[in-house]
């Protein structure tokens, strides 16, 4: 495919897809900000940062929707969506991520997948990007706060990457890691968590349809907030398996640490699949609320087994889930 230069020396892979209006108006956008900005004594180089950065959430990308795998309910709000946010890369307000990801530079970007296979490899986002036909699949994902949003992420399925790299005999275990650079990432200063982020699923899980290597929503690229430019999203599990900006996948044969079990073991157990009938030591997982849908006479939804993702019951037959929490 063409790829071709913006004047941010960003690569757009779908220049086609912008639409000259766009293009015209974000520049006519940004010359006012400079010229608002030289008033209040903004530095150049920051706005041309947050320039790229507003290039970048506005870079599309090209999936075809994939039903059987996607929710009917109303989608979140792609402003709730990008502006409620876990990263704590980034700080540990919901609001922070939005503010402070800016700095974060998605390209060039590699992923490393190596440990229990026989052809290692890294490769290049664009390489990720074309390695399986890009899907849109709408799911629930459900944080363990006890909130819930509805999202349209753009990727494929994990398995197309794993099956390329032939793990061996003893892969029963993926860790995932993310990104740990201080100057990128002002939220590594804090010790809230051992870093790097780092999470992990059982080899079954990782190669179950269901588990997406996520490159997008919104029919976007993944603004840097929600954790580009590649993260996992694993719609059964808390939303704290899916980890952002992820830079390492290795197969492993043992099970690997993971950040928030690390931090409180009694809290965030290796499975953390979504259960209203296991609640959290300090509060119950019964119910959440779906963000947007806040409001004195909205009631709280109930929470799902799975958070509705019935299909993947088989993978814990035999297990005492409150056991293995
Ligand atoms: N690297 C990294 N990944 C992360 C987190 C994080 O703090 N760091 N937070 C997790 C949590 S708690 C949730 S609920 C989801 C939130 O994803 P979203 O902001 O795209 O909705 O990201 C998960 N992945
Ligand atoms: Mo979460």
């Amino acid at each position: 495919m063409l790829i071709q230069r913006n004047p941010n020396g960003i690569d757009l892979p779908y220049p086609s897809e912008i639409t000259p209006r766009e293009v015209y108006e974000e520049r006519r956008r940004f010359l006012a900000r400079i010229a608002a900005s030289a008033a209040v004594g903004t530095s150049l180089w920051e706005m041309a940062n947050r320039e790229a950065f507003a290039q970048n959430a506005a870079q599309r990308l090209a999936a075809s929707a994939n039903p059987a795998l996607s929710t009917k309910e109303p989608q979140t709000a792609f402003k709730d969506a990008t502006h409620y946010n876990n990263f704590y890369e980034f700080g540990t307000d919901k609001s922070d991520p939005a503010e402070n990801a800016h700095t974060l530079r998605t390209r060039p970007w590699t992923v490393t997948i190596d440990g229990e296979v026989k052809k290692p490899l890294t490769l290049d986002i664009d390489r990720l990007l074309k390695l399986a036909p890009l899907e849109e699949r709408i799911y629930r994902l459900r944080c363990v706060e006890g909130w819930s949003m509805v999202i349209p992420w753009v990727g494929y399925s994990l398995s197309n990457l794993l099956k390329q790299v032939e793990p061996t005999g003893n892969a029963r275990y993926v860790e995932f890691t993310t990104l740990n650079d201080r100057s990128q990432m002002p939220g590594l200063r804090s010790p809230v968590l051992d870093w790097p982020y780092v999470e992990g699923l059982r080899m079954d899980e990782a190669m179950h349809p269901l588990t997406l290597l996520t490159l997008g929503m919104y029919g976007q690229v993944l603004p840097n907030q929600n954790g580009a430019p590649v993260r996992l999203v694993v719609p059964w599990k808390y939303g704290f398996k899916s980890a952002k900006s992820i830079v390492r996948i290795r197969l492993t044969s043992r099970q690997p640490r993971t950040a928030w079990n690390d931090s409180a073991p009694n809290e965030y157990g290796f499975y953390s699949n979504v259960n209203p009938n296991v609640d959290h030591p300090r509060w119950s997982q019964a119910s959440e609320r779906r963000i947007g849908e806040d409001g004195f006479f909205k009631p709280k939804r109930k929470t799902l087994m799975f958070n509705g993702y019935d299909q993947v019951a088989s993978l814990y037959s035999g297990m005492d889930l409150k056991k293995f929490f």
